[in-house]
């Protein structure tokens, strides 16, 4: 998986964040040389010599202080503002509490609901959207606070149990923004990767529509009793969409990665998943089955109908 800077923005919001995150980088950077250069200045003029006397005690000039403090609040006041702006350039049209997102994203321990409220959709730790369209899209959260930050796309916000916001999810050109949570959230936060995946508008509906459409019915040996498998199981007791313990698994096999960006959605990865899920991502949340060999060929073979 490729770096996502921050200095490499996709959309204006994230152009928006840039210029903030840059003037506070240069501001900081500015306050720095200042004041390590004075100190090591002080350190080298003013260093011990042998046979020196004791120096004398130094008078505090409090014009100074005053230059000080106004240093000081002017660095704020330079940083206040532009941050004021920037968040009324990032802001949703509908405010904060959208009654209509386009997208609903909800943080669990440790992995990315995903909702397309409008079309029934449900689909986990990627987010599909069209090029150019801004997207709103409401964060919440499941159980702790989560943070979500797509650094090119959109502003950085947190995820407060019942406290619902919105921002908006907008990419200029097509490809694959990463994001992750950034807000430490138990033992399985390393890997709560978010991926935001911007198509031109044609293959986006294509997609949402092929989503919206029930899997194709298993017909290999395998897949059927993978299928019976699944039933038996009682798989959906967490990853119906109703339920939300996990995350929904009607078309897992069009996703990209699994278990929050851990590993790319292969057959392969599918199988060791269900062979010891604790071993692959520590603390998540879905129990070890203690699955045979042969079961876990037949799950593979019936998740990997559901496209
Ligand atoms: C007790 C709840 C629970 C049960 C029962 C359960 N799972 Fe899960 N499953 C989870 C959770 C939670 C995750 C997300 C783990 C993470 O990424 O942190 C998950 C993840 C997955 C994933 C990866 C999905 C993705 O999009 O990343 C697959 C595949 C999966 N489970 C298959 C199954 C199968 C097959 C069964 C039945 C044999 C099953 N699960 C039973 C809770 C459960
Ligand atoms: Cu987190």
């Amino acid at each position: 998986m490729q770096f996502s800077s921050p200095f490499n923005p996709a959309s204006p919001e994230g152009a928006a964040t840039k210029s903030l995150l840059e003037l506070v980088l240069w501001l900081g950077a500015g306050v720095f040389v200042i004041v390590a250069g004075l100190v090591l200045i002080a350190a080298v003029r003013f260093r011990a010599r042998p046979g020196a006397p004791e120096p004398p005690p130094v008078q505090v000039r409090h014009q100074w202080e005053y230059v000080w403090i106004a240093a000081a609040v002017a660095i704020l006041i330079a940083i206040f503002i532009p941050t004021v702006a920037m968040m009324r350039a990032t802001a949703p049209p509908g405010g904060s509490e959208d009654p209509s997102p386009d997208l609903i994203i909800i943080g669990h321990q440790w992995w990315w609901e995903i909702r397309y409220p409008n079309s029934h959709v449900v689909t986990a730790n990627e987010v599909r959207i069209p090029v150019g369209r801004p997207m709103i899209a409401r964060l919440e959260s499941a159980d702790v606070i989560h943070d979500f930050w797509v650094p090119q796309l959109a502003r950085k916000e947190d995820l407060t149990p019942g406290y619902p916001t919105t921002v908006v999810l907008r990419a200029d050109r097509p490809g694959t923004y990463l994001g992750a949570c950034v807000e430490f959230c138990g033992v399985g936060h390393a890997w709560m990767r978010i991926s935001v995946i911007a198509e031109f508008p044609q293959a986006f509906d294509a997609w949402l529509a092929s989503e919206r459409r029930p899997p194709p019915a298993p017909s290999t040996p395998d897949a059927i009793a993978g299928a019976k498998l699944y039933e038996s199981l009682s798989c959906d007791h967490c990853h119906a969409s109703a339920v939300a313990v996990g995350p929904d698994l009607t078309h897992i096999a069009t996703r990209v990665t699994l278990a929050g960006g851990r590993m790319p959605n292969t057959p392969e990865n599918l199988a060791r998943w269900l062979a010891d899920p604790q071993a692959l991502k520590p603390g998540a949340l879905m129990p070890d089955f203690r699955l045979a060999p042969d079961q876990i060929r037949d799950l593979v073979a019936y998740l990997e109908t559901r496209r």
